[in-house]
């Protein structure tokens, strides 16, 4: 039985979220998820828009997790290891190397993050809607862009 742990806020919950989780399931048997607190946040100078147990149910609800557990502060990731008898230690590689120092207890994985999506790039879009506007006049231009290149290839 692998145990697989990981930790995250997971607020505006999209699909850069969902694709890790599916990945890091497919590293083992069991996904803990350790879900920051509100308070946390504030310590990682986090604003969140969604409340910590609203974003710890909709983890939950996760078919690719097992288990979801409060996370609370920085210190807590070496117990955690220990008490869930975990095998690996993962995050997206916007973290890589920041917790190779647990590699004494468990393999520690960093997986490549989706691009173009993030609770923070959400919030900016619901706030100013022109940028979101922008944005998929951008995602227009570059497909159109994709079709001419590929029509002057076969020509
Ligand atoms: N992620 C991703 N692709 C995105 C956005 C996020 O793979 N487009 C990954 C991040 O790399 C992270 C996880 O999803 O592994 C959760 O991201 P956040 O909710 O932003 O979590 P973060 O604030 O990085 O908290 O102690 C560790 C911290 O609690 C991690």
């Amino acid at each position: 039985m692998t145990t697989v742990l990981t930790y995250g806020t997971f607020d505006l919950f999209h699909i850069g979220h969902v694709r890790l989780l599916e990945r890091l399931a497919d590293l083992g048997d069991e996904l803990v998820v350790g879900v920051s607190t509100d308070e946390f946040n504030a310590v990682k100078g986090k604003s969140t828009i969604i409340p910590y147990e609203h974003r710890a149910e909709i983890v939950s609800a996760i078919k690719h997790v097992t288990t979801v557990i409060p996370e609370n502060g920085w210190e807590q990731k070496r117990q955690d290891v220990i008490d869930h008898g975990v095998d690996i230690f993962a995050m997206g590689a916007d973290w890589k190397g920041k917790f190779d120092e647990l590699s004494d207890l468990c393999e520690i994985h960093y997986l490549e993050r989706t691009d173009g999506i993030s609770s923070t790039k959400l919030k900016e879009q619901l706030a100013d809607p022109a940028a979101l506007d922008l944005d998929r006049v951008r995602h227009a231009l570059d497909t159109l862009q994709q079709v001419v290149d590929n029509y002057s290839t076969l020509r």
